[in-house]
């Protein structure tokens, strides 16, 4: 790869852009997408003087098809995330999810770019009964959002066999880690537990606890899209980005107090509408065709994380 080889990142003042962007950083120069919406500057703290970074808003295809044109490879993180936001709010996460997506397609299929990595979503799966979820199972979106980005696969896949620019789809699985902002009530729910449980305060949990997640630490998530960006013929196609397993949300809770150290009995409240019962990766295809290697158990991604809340709370 020649040295002036140059990433894009929309969303890369996400938690999961952001610690992309840290990883390209070793490999090319980065420029990152974000209207902060979602995103936070902070994220970006320490290697925000080696990246150029534009508070523009995905929204507004002339303000970001500039940014985009002549770079290799543009990976499309930005989105307005959270299955209850665009049940409650539906327009914004439609014009950003969809909208937006199309902006940057274009923007990049114009700009010369050779690939584009796109972050899917587990959700698209719905409640299929078959575990795990693999890629050939024709998808059933019970939200807006799910809906939403289900679009962008297609999106991408048609942009690779109507345009000719390579896309990769990778439907990322409950990604957890470091710097997930828990300030949301549609923040993700383990955010939302680390703050609880530093906190000492009781966490509200939707239906029996029983629903189940492939939650996938963020590292391991940053590494499977930069192999998704240079994986030979890939494009076109959509991969899971999970790590395999699954855990019910009364199980993480328990583990977690277990390793705090703490007894703090949940709140359980009605289910939550759109939500999925059961989720779990079937990864074989990713891991033969793009090298995914997940490294990081739960128990090893959730203390990692917790220690980050606790230097940070
Ligand atoms: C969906 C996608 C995920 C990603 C994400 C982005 C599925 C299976 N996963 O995550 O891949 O695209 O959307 O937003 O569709 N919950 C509580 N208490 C809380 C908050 C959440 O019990 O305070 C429950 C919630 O009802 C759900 C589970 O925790 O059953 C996970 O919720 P989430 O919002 O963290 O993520 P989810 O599964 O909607």
């Amino acid at each position: 790869m020649p040295a002036s080889t140059k990433f894009v990142v929309t969303g890369g003042a996400g938690f999961i852009g952001s610690t992309l962007v840290r990883r390209l950083l070793r490999l090319g120069p980065v420029a990152v997408i974000d209207n902060l919406l979602t995103g936070r500057e902070r994220n970006l703290e320490e290697v925000r003087g080696q990246i150029e970074f534009h508070n523009t808003d995905i929204r507004d295809a002339k303000a970001v098809a500039p940014l985009i044109a002549g770079a290799d490879t543009v990976f499309h993180l930005a989105a307005i995330p959270s299955v209850p936001r665009s049940i409650d709010d539906p327009e914004p996460s439609h014009e950003v999810n969809i909208d937006g997506t199309f902006n940057v397609f274009r923007a990049a299929a114009q700009g010369g770019v050779r690939r584009i990595v796109y972050a899917a979503s587990s959700s698209a799966y719905g409640d299929t009964p078959t575990l795990p979820k693999t890629e050939s199972m024709t998808p059933a979106p019970k939200s807006p959002y799910a809906a939403q980005k289900l679009m962008g696969e297609y999106y991408a896949s048609v942009f690779y066999s109507c345009f000719g620019i390579e896309t990769v789809s990778l439907r990322f699985f409950n990604v957890y880690g470091p710097r997930q902002d828990p300030s949301s009530p549609y923040s993700g729910v383990l955010s939302l537990f680390m703050k609880h449980l530093l906190n000492r305060t009781t966490p509200t949990i939707f239906g029996d606890g029983e629903q189940t997640r492939d939650f996938t630490y963020v590292e391991d998530v940053a590494g499977l899209c930069y192999k998704a960006s240079q994986a030979p013929g890939v494009a076109g196609k959509m991969y899971n980005a999970g790590n395999g397993g699954r855990y019910s949300l009364n199980f993480i809770w328990d583990l977690l107090q277990k390793i705090e150290g703490v007894r703090i009995a949940p709140n359980y409240g009605p289910p939550r509408p759109g939500d999925v019962r059961d989720s779990m990766a079937d990864t074989a295809s990713a891991k033969a065709e793009l090298g995914h290697a997940p490294r990081f158990s739960i128990e090893e991604g959730l203390k990692r994380t917790l220690e980050w809340y606790r230097q940070t709370i």
